[in-house]
């Protein structure tokens, strides 16, 4: 073998195993970073960035770095919400020991809609959520279930509260009024409010006091205008819906967490422009439809997917044409089993 040639397998040897160590070992101090409880004093999770987080700790804002030896970006591994103890090197520098064992953590899936055959990434959210609130709102975006229908998906398998808010209520219209009935009728808690007048607030405060919430939405329905109103400050920039399109402007570019009451605090996120549920299984969906479930008797099959089975077969197309379950709520079933049959294929 040319001297050369013995040198480069060598090299890729050794270059390969390096990197099997590395990995392992990022996956080790991973594993060690999560600790179930702790005695020592803890800070609280504001937002992250790349290299950096800002805790709140012993009442303060501080910036603080991972501990030196987890070579991951902070971003990725802790999240607003999260619970982590805190100590300072000798240059007096502020970084995160470790992580307290999360309660939950919300995520999605995102997918480069540039990209034909992207399968997406989990994307992480937040953590240690007690309630979620899925805002929406009248006229500015208009009130579409769509969204509603696929955030229920997800917070119900994250097994989390929600309540469903439609802001902006002084826009309120008769077709708004009909789309949140069909919420109501199936016992999703549904509360309305607007910033301008401020209906609702106390309610939603009432809702929200003593837990960690979240709000999710679409740009320009108005999560920070909320937040604002719950922490009392105009502290959140906030900005019009395009006059042309009638959708937000993406103002806020990350999620932060703000305290507002005692034990009471809220995350307000980045709006979305939709939700991928591909990554369900389609057996799966029809589980989280709960007013499917709630119905009498059983369809024939066990497996039923209440989509080509013939209606004598099917308990939820027998109860579609006697008007018991909504015909949208059937439809946007329809809809993401139909996602997810396309993606599966
Ligand atoms: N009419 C009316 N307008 C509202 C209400 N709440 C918020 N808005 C307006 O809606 C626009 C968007 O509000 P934001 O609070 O920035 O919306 P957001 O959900 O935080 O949007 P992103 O940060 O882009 O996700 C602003 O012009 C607000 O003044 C409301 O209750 N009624
Ligand atoms: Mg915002
Ligand atoms: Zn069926």
């Amino acid at each position: 073998m040319p001297h050369y040639n013995r040198y480069k397998s060598t090299y890729t040897k050794r270059h390969i195993e390096e990197k099997k160590k590395a990995k392992t070992n990022t996956i080790n101090q991973y594993e060690d970073f999560i600790i179930k409880s702790t005695n020592e004093s803890t800070g609280i999770v504001i937002e992250t960035k790349y290299n950096e987080a800002i805790i709140l700790f012993d009442n303060e804002l501080i910036k603080a770095h991972l501990r030196k030896e987890i070579n991951v970006p902070c971003n990725k591994i802790i999240f607003p919400g999260d619970v982590v103890t805190i100590k300072q090197n000798k240059l007096k520098e502020y970084y995160i020991e470790n992580l307290i064992e999360r309660k939950n953590l919300l995520s999605r899936i995102k997918k480069d809609s540039t990209k034909k055959d992207d399968i997406g990434i989990k994307n992480n959210i937040a953590a240690n959520i007690d309630i979620a609130v899925i805002v929406v709102s009248a006229k500015e975006p208009p009130l579409h279930q769509k969204l509603i229908d696929r955030y229920l998906l997800i917070l119900q398998e994250n097994n989390m509260d929600f309540v469903i808010c439609l802001n902006k209520a002084d826009l309120k219209t008769n077709e708004d009024e009909k789309i949140l009935d069909i919420y109501r009728k199936i016992k999703i808690p549904v509360i309305e409010t607007s910033t301008v007048d401020c209906t609702g607030i106390e309610k939603l405060k009432d809702i929200l006091r003593g837990k960690q919430a979240i709000f999710l939405g679409h740009s320009g329905v108005g999560k920070s205008s909320l937040t604002n109103l719950l922490i009392g400050t105009e502290k959140i920039k906030t900005s019009h819906t395009s006059k042309k399109s009638l959708k937000g402007r993406h103002t806020t570019t990350s999620s932060r967490y703000y305290i507002w009451d005692k034990n009471s605090s809220i995350i307000d996120t980045p709006g979305i422009r939709s939700l991928d549920v591909s990554n369900f299984n389609k057996n799966e969906i029809k589980e989280y439809f709960q007013e499917f479930k709630s119905l009498e008797g059983n369809c024939k099959y066990s497996n039923c997917l209440h989509y080509k089975e013939k209606i004598e077969d099917c308990i939820v197309k027998q109860a579609l044409e006697k008007g018991i379950i909504s015909k949208d709520r059937y439809y946007s079933y329809i809809r993401i089993l139909e996602d997810i049959i396309k993606d599966e294929k």
